[in-house]
């Protein structure tokens, strides 16, 4: 059955063979002569599985024996996207897993769903049920728990904690329903459920053993312990937190950390009073509202400040990890003295921010320590991390739903603030208006906590992630605070893991990139990667270099072409511009410039034609969907798309494609296809960016603004290898002031003269959205940044002519990727922010 070697599973093709061949058998129960696709999957990433666990078990072993200090990753998100292909290349085992596979008649690009099922996409666009091909065909779902940058953040950082074999847990929330699917109708998107669970899913470990209750509502009572007087909280609500467990397996280590995540189900004890009355119908339904709580992952939208069920989401996660690493600590700690020196928390953005609150209260209520004990523990042991500038995601709780929800917490929460604010007091005095900015109260019409300042006050470190972030935190969002604390700010770039990024999106690339360094190190020890600089214009590996480009472009092609019917060529340069839909990232003006570029091909003369570099302009994202104006973009996107695309006149030389349904895998799809990538966000509105750091990993270039991490990006590469445009970020404020009719160029005007007449149909419907960016708006400065958004396009036509020159633009950026790996980003948390070392389970 098993073949084992040293206790071990074996690797080589034959033992793996024999191993899906029994999970075929007993774990899918189907035939082992005869199996189709889905089962073959299903047998195949069991028996992927069985070598996580092995190695999973070893290092909690290891970690147990060495009780090191360990990581506690708080994040509401993780985009984590499909296991098989990431496990198996972490594993080492693509090649023999391919060979096993051959020899049963499957091939393991096509389960690892690697090749996408063409026509079937196409069959399910032409019916409008584009979704049904991930229900009835793809072998994986993506597990799309998280909107974007900050989620897919959190599952490369994870990589890097294993690979690098740090004592780390992340832990979040299993979603019923992760990320909205979306679906494109006539042009306009659609949101569908994310039925990512439908089919069974062999990466998560279900833990019913362990198992948490949580508490919520209630009131607090007076009561006195051991002759000392301390606060009780009698709940209202109780409802039970069941741990699933996500191995995720380090590369070329046996360490396979836990990303431990909560499902809320009924507690046993609720509701018995109505099994007793006999009330069983009610009794059922109230069970079933318990699991609410986990249903669904909230879309990054304006509009979920004050919603309750967010609250108890936030606060259901946040509780059974505390109880999760408090016992954890307990088994090995008799008391709380060395708690700061075996914990870090680290909390992913505010959204875990109440664990601050609840440590408080399992110190002061649970654990008897008094004020100053508990305060002096907690001060040390929390580091927090915010991921944007806008002041609209700064989160917000009303009081009056904390007091209804977290009664004991909004207690705990008024007297850290009271504390706070009679030290401020002491420091600067009687500034009430500076006093009022930093209360973790915000006092008005409705009270609010600002859950970012009590993240500030009560962290010993706040990270930025980029530069530019940190910049701009101690200029404009948290100025007091910083001239308060100083030392407390830090910035840690982010970084995007080449292990996903690259080994697993790109494997052609992935070889050559070996051959040429002599060596596959640089797959876990990334500064390799510079010594690519030598070969840049070596005409072999630029040879080889535009065959991996162009197969890479074949697939998307191909992938356009099911997707949407437009043929495309392969000559053409493929821009991209893939990120979620937002007005700061400004895909309008990427929109405006393709028309632009079409009325100018409209008006050439023939012959002038010829000298047209041909474009695949490429745009794909999700827009939140309470969000109209970037409904309203994708709506342009399509209509501009269907001119475009269908006139003859053009052909070839311009076509501008939507991708729906932007995640994960789509991105491993398209990034490693792309020849130019846009990240054109108006200076100042993007903490960091991620996309432009996978782009670059795959020699991709880039045409950027001087915002988030795109200026240390122009460090490592050059602005001569860039197309850098636009406003800076200093320059931004005195724009807006400026008047706008000096600042928008005539072309500017007429692109979007075109829009609003209705040149591409739909003329009441972009009416909106035309004003957001005219009459003296354009709060994101699309008009002023046209002229030489337009020259940075023409400067990339110019340069893609020369393909020498392109082809050593291309592998430079591949070469100066390596800071933007989230292995250097992890290293650098590890020594300045938290604080842990690594703790490595021998082989
Ligand atoms: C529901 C609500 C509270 C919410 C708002 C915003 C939930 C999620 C978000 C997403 C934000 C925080 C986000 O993803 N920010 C992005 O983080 C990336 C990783 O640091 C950055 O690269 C990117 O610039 C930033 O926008």
């Amino acid at each position: 059955m098993f073949e084992m070697m040293d206790g071990f599973l074996k690797n080589d093709p034959d033992s793996l063979q024999k191993d899906i061949l029994h999970h075929v058998e007993y774990t899918v129960a189907r035939s082992r002569f005869s199996f189709d696709d889905f089962e073959a999957y299903q047998a195949l990433s069991h028996s992927v599985r069985d070598r996580l666990i092995e190695r999973w078990h070893d290092t909690q072993q290891h970690f147990k024996k060495k009780d090191p200090k360990r990581l506690y990753f708080l994040s509401l998100e993780f985009l984590m996207g499909r296991s098989l292909s990431n496990s198996v290349v972490n594993l080492g085992i693509r090649d023999q897993c391919a060979e096993a596979l051959s020899e049963l008649g499957f091939e393991y690009e096509v389960l690892a769903e690697q090749v996408v099922n063409l026509i079937v996409c196409y069959f399910c666009e032409i019916f409008y049920f584009n979704y049904l091909s991930y229900m009835l065909f793809l072998k994986e779902g993506d597990a799309a728990l998280g909107n974007g940058g900050l989620a897919r953040l959190s599952a490369c950082q994870m990589d890097s904690l294993a690979t690098l074999d740090y004592p780390a847990w992340g832990y979040g929330l299993r979603y019923q329903y992760g990320l909205f699917r979306q679906i494109i109708l006539d042009g306009f998107q659609h949101e569908q459920p994310d039925y990512w669970l439908n089919f069974g899913n062999p990466w998560e470990i279900e833990r019913v053993h362990v198992s948490y209750p949580v508490k919520f509502y209630g009131t607090v009572k007076e009561d006195v312990v051991n002759g000392k007087e301390c606060k009780v909280w009698i709940p209202g609500e109780t409802v039970e937190a069941v741990a699933y467990d996500n191995p995720i397996p380090g590369y070329g280590t046996r360490n396979t950390i836990t990303l431990r995540l909560w499902a809320a189900k009924p507690s046993d004890g609720c509701d018995i009073e109505s099994y007793n009355t006999g009330d069983y119908i009610n009794a059922i339904v109230n069970r079933q509202k318990a699991e609410i709580i986990s249903n669904v992952l909230y879309p990054d939208d304006r509009s979920y400040q004050g919603k309750e069920l967010r609250l108890k989401q936030q606060y259901f996660f946040v509780s059974a990890s505390m109880q999760d690493i408090i016992r954890r600590f307990k088994d090995v700690h008799e008391n709380f003295d060395d708690f700061p020196d075996k914990v870090a928390l680290q909390l992913n953005d505010t959204h875990p921010s109440i664990s601050i609150a609840e440590l408080m209260r399992v110190l002061l209520d649970e654990e008897h320590l008094g004020w100053k004990k508990s305060w002096n523990i907690l001060k040390q042991v929390f580091s927090f991390t915010t991921h944007t500038v806008l002041p609209e995601a700064l989160e917000k709780v009303p009081v009056d739903l904390f007091q209804n929800v977290l009664p004991r917490h909004l207690e705990i929460i008024y007297d850290i603030n009271f504390k706070f604010m009679e030290e401020l007091k002491e420091k600067i005095g009687q500034d009430y208006a500076r006093l009022s900015r930093m209360s973790i109260v915000e006092e008005g019409a409705v009270k609010n906590i600002r859950v970012a300042n009590l993240s500030i006050v009560c962290s010993h470190t706040v990270n930025a992630v980029s530069r530019a972030h940190y910049e701009l935190l101690k200029t404009r969002v948290f100025t007091d605070f910083y001239e308060l604390w100083p030392e407390k700010f830090q910035f840690k770039t982010n970084g995007v893991t080449q292990r996903r990024w690259i080994v697993v999106s790109n494997p052609s690339l992935c070889a050559l990139i070996s051959k040429w360094l002599g060596t596959e190190s640089w797959i876990s020890d990334i500064d390799l990667l510079a010594r690519l600089r030598e070969y840049a214009s070596n005409p072999d590996l630029q040879k080889e270099w535009t065959m991996v480009k162009k197969t890479n472009k074949m697939r998307v092609a191909e992938y356009i072409e099911a997707m949407s019917g437009v043929k495309v060529s392969l000559d053409a340069m493929f821009d991209v511009q893939v990120k979620r839909i937002h007005e700061y990232k400004r895909q309008l003006l990427n929109i405006l410039g393709v028309i632009h570029r079409y009325d100018c091909i409209k008006n050439m003369e023939k012959s002038e034609r010829k000298k047209v570099v041909p474009r695949v302009c490429i745009i794909g994202g999700k827009a939140p969907p309470g969000y109209e104006i970037a409904k309203k973009i994708i709506k342009l996107c399509h209509a501009v798309a269907e001119t475009i695309n269908n006139d003859e006149d053009v052909g070839d030389l311009l076509k501008l494609v939507f991708i729906p349904d932007y995640n994960v895998s789509v991105a491993e799809l398209v990034i490693p296809g792309s020849d130019l990538s846009q990240h054109i966000s108006t200076a100042g509105h993007e903490a960091s960016g991620t996309g432009s750091m996978k782009f670059l990993m795959n020699g991709c270039l880039l045409l950027a603004t001087a915002d988030g991490s795109t200026n240390e990006i122009i460090e490592e590469i050059g602005a001569e290898n860039m197309f850098i445009f636009g406003a800076k970020i200093h320059e931004v404020q005195a724009l807006r002031e400026k008047d706008s009719n000096v600042k928008a160029p005539l072309q500017f005007m007429r692109v979007l003269r075109m829009v609003r007449d209705g040149y591409f149909g739909f003329k009441d419907y972009f009416k909106s959205l035309c004003d957001t960016v005219e009459n003296g708006k354009d709060f994101y400065l699309l008009g002023s940044d046209f002229a030489s958004y337009l020259e940075a396009q023409a400067a990339a036509d110019r340069a893609y002519v020369d393909k020498k020159k392109w082809n050593e633009m291309s592998i430079l950026c591949t070469a100066g990727s390596a800071r933007f790996s989230s292995d250097r980003t992890i290293e650098d948390y590890a020594e300045k922010t938290w604080g842990i070392q690594p703790c490595k389970c021998p082989f």
